[in-house]
Order: structure tokens, then C-alpha cells, then sequence
């Protein structure tokens, strides 16, 4: 039968099957033999052997594999802003969308606090994102939580963003009993916890969400400029049209990514933006290969 690892401790791995039910399971010592550590979001193949515990035999393939929290086959990163307090870090937003990119990731802009919405706010965000799937909610008001709940349903999630645009709220407002702590003061105890416990799946609406708010995957400073330009669906259609191969898309002539600006078919933050990113790489890659 097949089913997912959420949360495994010491050898023993709870594995939630399709109809909901979860079951602890060991995991086979051949993998241990083989170098294979189990993961959790991993997709297992287990087997209810007459006596003893359930037995974890196989591995499926991984989509993807987050190394800090360990966790893989992730669908969806839920990257929380908010329309208000406080001011939403959109470069933040941005590097989110690279790293879902570069994961296979599908990504989900989720613009919360619009009960409190500065208009200013609102019109950067539907401005800069129209490329991407995006949703405006409140876990205030319960705005948009049902379109949220939706877009999670039958998938494995993770809810990224800075701090205080009201991660928790949302995870309570969509689990109710769940009772996250929110607001100022849990950001400390918060930050402790992350960085001591494994990483564990809540199943949930046939899916399960991610408890750790936040990842880091890989090193940016990787990514190669074709890689980083793939990661703009804007222009990722277009760069190699640029007549300089290469282009960095800030002072070449004839390029069609700055053309894409002229037209309006780019938006400025977003390339602007982008130049800010692309800079990051290059000075780290100095640093680290110099
Ligand atoms: N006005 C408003 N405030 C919110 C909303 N969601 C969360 N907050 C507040 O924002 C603060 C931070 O929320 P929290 O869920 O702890 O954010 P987290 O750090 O991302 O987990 C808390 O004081 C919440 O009450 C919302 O939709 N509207
Ligand atoms: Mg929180
Ligand atoms: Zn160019």
C-alpha cells in the first residue's frame, strides 16, 4: 500500500495513507545499508507484515528536496505578504519565486491583511504579480480563506514569507482547533523551535501543509544568469532574443527584455527588482570563486 512519511522519529515513521488513516510503520534496514535516509513528504510503499510493525519497504522517486527543513515532493509554496503592517518585502517575494522555480515548486502569492490594505500596496502587488497565481485574503475578516483552502486542497504545501504578515493567522483561520501562536511576541520562541525540531506534514483537505513557516534551499549564488532569467515568466519566452548572448539586460543595446519594460508587458518593480537579484549573484559568485 502506498502512502507519505509525516513525521518520523528515530527509525519510526508515521505514514498517512490516502483514506486519511495514519500508521506507524519502521523503516527497512537495507536502507539504512544503502545510504537512503527516509524523508519527511517522502512517498512510501508499505506492508502489514502478520506480527510486528508495519514495514516501510520502498521509495518512490523524489519530485523535489528541501534541505533545510529536511522534507521533500513539496507542491505548492503558499509565500505570504501583507497589504498593510508590515510593509511587504517584495524582493523577499521575489527570491521565493527562483527558489519554487528552481524546485518545481508551484508557487501562490497570497496577499493577506486586505481588511487593513494600503492602496499603494495592492497596486504593486496586482501590478508586479500578474504572471503568477495570486489570491487577496484576510484571516481577520475570513476574506478569500475559502479560495485559499481551495488552491491547498489535495496538495503538499509550505508557507513561506517575513514575519508577522500573519502566516499563523491563516494556518488557524484554515485549521480550526489548530491554535498557532501569532503576533510580536512568539517570534523568538518561534525561530528556537525551528531550528531544534524536524520538520512534520498536517494532513489536511486530502494534502498537508508543511508546519515549518519558511525554508532555505540552496545557495542563489548558483544559479546561473540563463537559470535566473528562466525563472521570470515574463521573459523567460524572450531573453535569447536579445542580440547579445549573455545580455545582463541593463545597458546592452537591442534587448528584448528592455523592450518588454517599454511596452509595459514588464513590470518595473519586477525588473528592477530583478537587476537588484541578478547584482546578489554575481557579488557572491566574486566572493566565492575569487
Ligand atoms: N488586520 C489584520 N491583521 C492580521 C491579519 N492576519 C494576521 N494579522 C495580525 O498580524 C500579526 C502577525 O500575525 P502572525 O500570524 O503571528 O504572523 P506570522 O509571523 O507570519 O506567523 C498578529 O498581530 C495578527 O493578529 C489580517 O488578515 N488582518
Ligand atoms: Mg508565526
Ligand atoms: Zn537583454
Amino acid at each position: 500500500m502506498q502512502g507519505r512519511i509525516i513525521k518520523g522519529i528515530g527509525g519510526f515513521y508515521s505514514i498517512l495513507l490516502e483514506d486519511g488513516q495514519v500508521f506507524t510503520a519502521k523503516a527497512r534496514g537495507r536502507f539504512r545499508n544503502e545510504g537512503v535516509t527516509p524523508m519527511v513528504g517522502d512517498l512510501v510503499e508499505i506492508s502489514f507484515p502478520e506480527t510486528g510493525y508495519s514495514s516501510m519497504d520502498e521509495i518512490l522517486p523524489r519530485r523535489n528536496a528541501l534541505l533545510r527543513p529536511p522534507v521533500s515532493n513539496i507542491d505548492l509554496l503558499v509565500i505570504v505578504l501583507s497589504a498593510g503592517v508590515p510593509k511587504p518585502d517584495f524582493l523577499l517575494a521575489d527570491k521565493l519565486l527562483i527558489q519554487a522555480h528552481t524546485l518545481k515548486i508551484e508557487p501562490l502569492l497570497v496577499l493577506n491583511k486586505i481588511d487593513a490594505a494600503k492602496p499603494a500596496i495592492m497596486n504593486t502587488f496586482l501590478s508586479d504579480y500578474t504572471a503568477f497565481r495570486s489570491l487577496l485574503v484576510s484571516s481577520s475578516s475570513g476574506e478569500g480563506i475559502d479560495a485559499l483552502k481551495l488552491a491547498l486542497t489535495g496538495r503538499v504545501s509550505c508557507f513561506a514569507g517575513q514575519s508577522a504578515v500573519g502566516k499563523s493567522s491563516l494556518l488557524n483561520a484554515l485549521f480550526p482547533g489548530l491554535s498557532l501562536e501569532t503576533g510580536e511576541l512568539t517570534r523568538k520562541t518561534d525561530r528556537g523551535r525551528h531550528t531544534t525540531r524536524q520538520a512534520e506534514l498536517w494532513p489536511f483537505l486530502g494534502g498537508a501543509v508543511l508546519d515549518t513557516p519558511g525554508f532555505s534551499l540552496f545557495e542563489m549564488s548558483e544559479l546561473s544568469q540563463d537559470a535566473l532569467n528562466t525563472c521570470y515568466p515574463e521573459f523567460s519566452g524572450v531573453f535569447t532574443q536579445c542580440r547579445f548572448s549573455g545580455c545582463r539586460h541593463n545597458a546592452e543595446p537591442d534587448c528584448a527584455v528592455k523592450s518588454l519594460l517599454e511596452q509595459g508587458k514588464l513590470a518595473e518593480g519586477r525588473f528592477k527588482r530583478y537587476l537588484e537579484i541578478q547584482k546578489e549573484i554575481e557579488e557572491k559568485h566574486k566572493h566565492r570563486y575569487d
